[in-house]
């Protein structure tokens, strides 16, 4: 679609939520800010909830939350973007999710790393995938199907967490209560909310999510190409004060502090930002990361002149890779990280 966003674009901009652009000047995310989205109903699960972890195992076993918690656990800061991020602005636009730029946080997670709950089930050597299922059921495009995606074993590394807090406090119901995947380094759709089932298996998962939707296609019908870790990106913290219609920012003239935030995927850091000031680009200084898996600040002074200007930020990673000038157009509207520009006006 093209032009003005459909009534359905507007109902699942409202029961969802973005960053608020100001809330980049946070390393972490306060609860309640942390952007969300849920393709389905939020499920109504208890505490008392079980998980199971079956399959391709040698011992198949069904954890209570105190189980879980008798094993080894860990709590990673991770930066999450989820893969539609920046969809609003791929012309044509697919029927979707409408995001701008806010569908990113970044969030401390405490679980058990995926590896140790493994250990207690004993995959045999014949399992390739390990498939986490979701409580939410609805459907996509005419298919029923629970939220379900899968990781390679390859891909289920130590780092992968079954988390039961965020921030220190127990998962809020939005967030994935009482249970979740986080998977550092890759888009969100593959951090499984409201967790019921790890289902190990001897050949790929085949689930809607994982073969149907979050697939890169160039056309209908096209080669598809599995959306998998996030790519180089950053943002600018909107400077100023913002006109409350057109959130158009109003900047005093003189010295103005920028700052921002940079991340990339798989856990590559983010090398070089520059900021760029109606079209003319410089190095700004980039900070390292807090954590392997966390974004990173970046900051440059402006010498702000009366007028109307345009701000612009452009991340590099470790890996070589550059935000682009444009977005690799795809049928999703996946994958978005062409530079942000930001109209300013200076008085
Ligand atoms: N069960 C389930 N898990 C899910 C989803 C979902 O709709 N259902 N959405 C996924 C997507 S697309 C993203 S971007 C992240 C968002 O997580 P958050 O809402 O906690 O920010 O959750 C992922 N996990
Ligand atoms: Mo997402």
């Amino acid at each position: 679609m093209d032009g003005a966003f459909a009534a359905e674009e507007l109902g699942l901009a409202l029961n969802n939520a973005s960053l608020p652009p100001e809330a980049l000047r946070y390393d972490v995310t306060p609860l309640g800010l942390h952007y969300t989205l849920s393709h389905f109903d939020i499920p109504a699960l208890k505490a008392s909830h079980r998980l199971t972890v079956e399959g391709a195992v040698q011992r198949p076993r069904a954890f209570s939350a105190a189980d879980l918690r008798a094993l080894p656990q860990k709590t990673v800061r991770t930066t999450m973007e989820c893969a539609g991020n920046g969809r609003a602005g791929m012309t044509p636009r697919y029927p979707s999710m409408p995001w701008t730029s806010g569908a990113v946080a970044t969030a401390e997670w405490t679980g058990v790393p995926l590896a140790a709950l493994l250990g207690q089930v004993r995959p045999v050597p014949e399992a390739v995938e390990v498939a986490f299922h979701g409580a939410d059921l609805g459907f996509d495009s005419g298919v029923e199907h629970h939220y379900a995606r899968s990781l390679a074993m390859r891909d289920a590394t130590d780092e992968v967490l079954v988390a039961w807090a965020m921030n220190g406090q127990p998962l809020l119901p939005q967030h994935g209560a009482p249970l979740r995947v986080v998977v550092p380094g890759w888009y969100g759709m593959a951090s499984v909310k409201w967790l019921t089932r790890i289902e190990l298996l001897d050949r790929p998962f085949d689930g809607y999510q994982q073969v149907v939707g979050y697939q890169y296609r160039k056309a209908a019908g096209g080669e598809p190409v599995p959306v998998r870790h996030m790519k180089v990106k950053s943002l600018i913290t909107p400077p100023g004060i913002p006109d409350w219609y057109t959130r158009r920012r109003l900047v005093e003239r003189g010295q103005v502090e920028l700052e921002g935030r940079a991340w990339s995927g798989a856990g590559v850091p983010v090398t070089r930002v520059e900021l760029g000031v109606d079209g003319a680009w410089r190095d700004a200084e980039v900070f390292p990361p807090a954590e392997k898996y966390a974004w990173q600040r970046w900051r440059a002074v402006w010498n702000a002149v009366a007028g109307e200007h345009e701000l612009a930020c452009r991340a590099t990673d470790a890996a070589g890779a550059r935000q682009p000038p444009e977005p690799d157009w795809n049928m999703g509207g996946m994958g978005n990280n062409a530079v942000q520009r930001m109209p300013v006006t200076v008085r």
